[in-house]
């Protein structure tokens, strides 16, 4: 559906000034978007998968954890797909305030495609390098988009998510280094020329919703504060656009139309998308391939000789 389609549908919770502003700039932040009932319930559920994870090994199906991860003292980067672990994540996407916002967005027909939590624990929990995230599950056009709610206050030292405005008008970058093998980023010429010194960094009280189109270029730094800082993250696209790899197959919600109808007619866009490696013999986290874990996913392009 084009932009001026999405425009004269009368919003839900956004302004047209908003909506707007997400088409030209990329991306949005949504102060205290989320009620605080909301937010009890999200912590009471994260909480208790927290405790969880205070096992030596936790589940590979559930949790990404850092290295130095140990029962005492848990590190996890990531709740893998809240949406298929607990219903109460699944309400919140498909029910809740995020439902209507997509729809604000994408339009009467929405699609929800994946979701994680991204922890960022206190003390050093990791950076995500510059990149975009089309390119890890590309889709027949570039409807997708990132909402994130943190479920904390998130200040400047917290490692906060930035964007690069209106870089979604830009190029898509290869996230392939020299040796054709899959970093998940943008390498250091590209990071100059999109130049980070405009980045904007996307802080606020807890229940602030941050919004990226697939094609931004965004990131954030270490956190190096006290606090950890929870990030609930869940893509949602137009019914229009279909997913051209297997990544969420494991997952029973995706792809699931969360609201309107499923599309008769599908949209392309002739834009090129870089192919990712083929994940069907597992992924991790965005984490693990950025920091070329061993056990992280293949590296190299799907359908490649280095596959055989
Ligand atoms: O957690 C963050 O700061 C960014 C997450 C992100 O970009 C991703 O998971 O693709």
């Amino acid at each position: 559906m084009k932009t001026e389609e999405i425009l004269a549908h009368s919003p839900k919770v956004l302004t047209q000034e908003q909506r707007e502003f997400y088409f030209d700039q990329g991306y949005l932040l949504l102060e205290k978007f989320i009620s605080d009932d909301w937010l009890d319930t999200l912590w009471a559920t994260t909480s208790a998968f927290i405790e969880q994870s205070r096992v030596e090994t936790p589940s590979k199906e559930l949790f990404d954890v850092e290295p130095s991860h140990t029962p005492s003292s848990p590190r996890l980067r990531r709740l893998l797909s809240p949406v298929d672990t607990h219903p109460v994540y699944r309400e919140f996407a498909f029910e809740g305030p995020l439902a209507d916002l997509a729809q604000d967005l994408l339009g009467p027909n929405v699609k929800y495609h994946h979701s994680k939590l991204n922890f960022k624990w206190s003390d050093g929990g990791e950076e995500v390098k510059w990149h975009q995230d089309i390119q890890y599950w590309p889709h027949t056009n570039y409807s997708p988009l990132t909402i994130g709610v943190y479920l904390s206050d998130v200040d400047e030292e917290m490692g906060p998510m930035g964007v690069i405005p209106e870089s979604h008008k830009g190029p898509l970058f290869d996230l392939y280094n020299e040796n054709n093998e899959w970093t998940g980023a943008l390498n250091d010429q590209d990071v100059a020329r999109v130049g980070p010194h405009n980045a904007v960094w996307l802080k606020g009280p807890r229940g602030s919703v941050t919004v990226h189109n697939c094609r931004m270029v965004h990131g954030s730094m270490p956190n190096h504060s006290p606090r950890m800082r929870p990030l609930l993250l869940q893509t949602y696209a137009a019914a229009d656009a279909i997913t051209l790899t297997n990544l969420t197959d494991r997952f029973p919600h995706s792809n699931r139309i969360i609201r309107g109808e499923a599309a008769k007619w599908i949209d392309f866009d002739p834009r090129p998308c870089l192919m990712p490696p083929d994940w069907s013999a597992g992924y991790r986290s965005i984490f693990a391939v950025q920091q070329m874990e061993e056990g992280a996913g293949s590296r190299t392009v799907a359908g490649s000789a280095g596959m055989m």
